[in-house]
């Protein structure tokens, strides 16, 4: 069995939208609709078994979210393999700064390895929803992001959320070993175009 990696993720976004419930749910299965107010940076970790020979772990990044978090910027994003922009869909606000993140994070990170997910949670509030699906979709498709909805409370989409994470990992890792790969091929190509002699 392979001894697996350590993936950084990092998990932003306004405070009280669920970043510390959808990372609890996830490491630990557990809910709390008296979710305290994270302070500073919390850390969690979580083996996943990929496939019968592969595991990962997953290391989240959890912050609180207020401007205290900007301070840490650069080193707390340093190395992430994937950024989470939590956003809550019955509260409208909590998508101003999306923009801004994105802007942030691939000041900082290589955008053709980082992986960027923009989450609306709270799904289990349909009735309550400010944020509509399909502008959440074609805003995260704009700037190169993947949407999900998911619920910590009910346990919707939590997951999926990460499982899909992982696969989108391994499409980029392929797709930035390939490159090196495309070009020495291109250059073998050009090398035999040469006359010879
Ligand atoms: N209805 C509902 N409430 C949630 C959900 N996720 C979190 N909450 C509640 O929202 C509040 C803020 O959650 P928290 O995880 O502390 O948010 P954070 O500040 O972004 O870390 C808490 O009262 C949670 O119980 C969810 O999926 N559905
Ligand atoms: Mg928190």
């Amino acid at each position: 069995m392979s001894k697996g990696t350590m993936n950084k993720i990092v998990i932003i976004g306004e405070g009280r939208v669920g970043k510390t419930s959808l990372t609890l749910r996830y490491c630990k299965g557990e809910y709390s609709d008296t979710q305290e107010s994270t302070i500073n940076v919390s850390y969690l970790e979580k083996t996943v078994q990929v496939n019968e020979t592969d595991k990962v772990n997953i290391a989240i990044w959890d912050t609180a979210g207020q401007e205290k978090y900007k301070a840490l910027a650069p080193m707390f994003y340093q190395e992430a393999v994937c950024a989470i922009i939590v956003t809550d869909i019955t509260f409208k606000e909590s998508f101003d700064k999306v923009k801004m993140w994105v802007t942030e994070l691939t000041s900082v990170l290589d955008p053709n390895k980082l992986i960027i997910c923009i989450v609306g949670n709270k799904c289990d509030l349909e009735n309550n929803r400010q944020i509509s699906k399909q502008f959440a979709q074609e805003y995260s498709q704009s700037v190169g992001a993947h949407h999900f909805l998911t619920s910590a409370k009910n346990n919707r989409g939590v997951d999926e959320l990460f499982q899909y994470i992982e696969i989108l990992k391994r499409q980029k890792q392929k797709k930035v070993c390939s490159k090196p790969l495309i070009d020495s091929i291109d250059r073998k190509q050009q090398n035999r175009k040469k006359p010879c002699c």
